[in-house]
């Protein structure tokens, strides 16, 4: 299937990175349950719910959206976890918790190109993540924050 995005606009850092944010939406606070959704190429994958920064956009405020339009989720925006590079497809993340309070029954990219998600464990979720190093690299943040409280 084709993505469509025709009303969004890419941007991009001075040294040509895509500006990105995205969020690991959990079920509580107890960050252990992450919620993650369906890729667009291949339904078999999995991947976190993010996208591009829109020119006007804050990256919390693409977070929040692209968990809503991705994950079909509300709920409340928690800390910055940090900026995550990818060198090799020359994009950058900036990262945040998220608790989800709503799951949306319907929501646009279900509509659009039946996404679905699914609740993991972290470490489930790093298994099934592990096509993407990036974002493993995002639990591995994770992790070693929990460690340095437990
Ligand atoms: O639309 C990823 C897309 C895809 C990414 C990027 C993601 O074609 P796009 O550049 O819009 O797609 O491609 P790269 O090459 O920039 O990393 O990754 P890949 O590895 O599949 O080519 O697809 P996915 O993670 O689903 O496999 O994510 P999405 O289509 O699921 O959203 O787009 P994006 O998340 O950066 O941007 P938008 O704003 O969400
Ligand atoms: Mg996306």
């Amino acid at each position: 299937m084709v993505k469509e995005k025709p009303n969004s606009i890419r941007t991009y850092d001075k040294d040509g990175f895509r500006r990105r944010a995205a969020c690991l939406c959990f079920r509580d606070q107890k960050e252990e349950e992450l919620l993650l959704v369906t890729s667009s190429k291949d339904r078999e994958k999995w991947v976190v719910p993010g996208g591009g920064m829109e020119p006007t956009e804050e990256s919390h405020t693409t977070a929040e959206r692209e968990a809503l339009e991705e994950a079909g989720v509300r709920g409340t925006l928690g800390r910055y976890l940090g900026m995550f590079e990818n060198k090799e497809k020359k994009h950058r993340t900036w990262l945040y918790v998220f608790i989800v309070n709503e799951l949306l029954d319907d929501w646009e990219d279900k509509k659009s190109m039946g996404r679905t998600r699914q609740w993991f464990s972290v470490q489930e979720a790093a298994q099934k993540l592990s096509h993407k190093p990036v974002q493993v690299s995002y639990l591995d943040l994770l992790k070693k924050e929990q460690d340095m409280v437990t």
